[in-house]
């Protein structure tokens, strides 16, 4: 069997340059080598409180910046998870396989039910790192290319993979984190404590894939820095760095010939050539995007097309997890 990949993205905004940098440009490498499956995991975004007039459009908004960012539907599979119900099903199976413990120890579900009245976070924030280890274990994948946040959570879908197949006998193969080795964290510009993220309330942290040139630049030339004036990297100088990480994933040079080229020169030199770099790195991708956008029957059709095939391959591992834990033969179309 051809090693396959699985990865997904919440519709839960619109898609930024972290997105891109940490995961869409692996996605897009690993198409050619993997079988690769691609969800926009639309079940994962109900976790939070979500606007369901908006949750369709941002599904299809998804598949769109992925096929911008060129994911070929051609080879490669992307659907939206709740067109396949057998994710839902596997979630519920593993969920009476997963521990409390475990479950409490993942330090997302720490940080996003933060602030809030723990009595009142609702119960799928908490059990959702067991859907998405349904939706990677579902395929067999043997890599799941993700930013280093998701690290703790393959960690756990490992464990649960590893816990059913010595309970009920071989069944899932245990996936494997595949993080980049840069760019798997890029941090908000005006920020470098704080991730980039689509939820993000301040529009000036993020980049998003669908800026125009003029908002980029704008944005870029608003980013904090850090004290000092030299054009460095290094660990006390965390702005830097992550403005440094993203210019030299779009430049190709590495961060030591960056800093070389901007010795001497000021922040705002330095600002001005990493806006124009970022703007025609996201040109093509924004150009697409748009295209796409203006056909959102094709889009779906494409979707549809993905969760055909998706589903013919979850079929046969549900059917299976069926028999293992004595739900016995799966039944026909009811
Ligand atoms: N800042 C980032 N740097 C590198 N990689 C990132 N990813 C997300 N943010 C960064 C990676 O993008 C993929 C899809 O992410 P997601 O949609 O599942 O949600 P997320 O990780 O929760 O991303 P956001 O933008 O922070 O969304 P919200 O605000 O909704 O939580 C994943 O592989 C992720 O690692």
């Amino acid at each position: 069997m051809e090693k396959r990949v699985f990865s997904g993205i919440q519709p839960t905004g619109s898609p930024h340059l972290g997105n891109y940098l940490g995961a869409f440009r692996n996605w897009v490498a690993l198409q050619e080598d993997y079988d690769a499956f691609y969800c926009i995991v639309d079940l994962h975004t109900l976790t939070l409180p979500w606007d369901p007039a908006a949750l369709e459009r941002r599904s299809i908004e998804g598949a769109a910046a992925l096929f911008a960012a060129g994911i070929d539907p051609a080879g490669t599979v992307v659907f939206r998870q709740s067109h396949v119900a057998q994710h839902a099903e596997l979630a519920w199976i593993l969920t009476c396989v997963a521990r409390m413990g475990e479950l409490r120890r993942m330090i997302q579900f720490k940080e996003k039910s933060r602030g809030g009245d723990a009595e009142s976070i609702g119960a799928g924030l908490f059990a959702y790192p067991v859907l998405q280890a349904a939706d990677v274990l579902l395929y067999q994948a043997h890599g799941v290319p993700v930013g280093e946040d998701q690290r703790q959570h393959i960690e756990l879908m490992r464990d649960l993979a590893i816990r059913f197949n010595s309970q009920f006998g071989d069944t899932f193969v245990v996936p494997e984190a595949y993080i980049p080795k840069e760019g798997a964290r890029i941090m908000a510009l005006d920020d470098p404590a704080d991730k980039m993220s689509k939820s993000s309330k301040r529009p000036n942290s993020v980049v998003n894939l669908t800026d125009e040139p003029e908002l980029v630049a704008k944005k870029i030339k608003s980013a904090v820095t850090d004290s000092g004036r030299d054009v460095i990297a290094g660990g006390d100088k965390p702005a830097l760095t992550n403005l440094l990480m993203i210019f030299s994933l779009f430049d190709g040079s590495t961060v030591p010939e960056l800093e070389e080229r901007f010795a001497g020169s000021g922040y705002g030199d330095f600002k001005t050539a990493l806006a124009e770099t970022v703007i025609e790195g996201l040109r093509p991708i924004r150009e697409r995007y748009l295209e796409l956008m203006g056909d959102p029957a094709e889009l779906n059709r494409l979707l549809a097309e993905g969760a055909a095939k998706a589903a013919a391959v979850a079929e046969g591992t549900i059917a299976s997890v069926w028999e293992r834990v004595g739900l016995g033969p799966r039944p026909g179309p009811q």
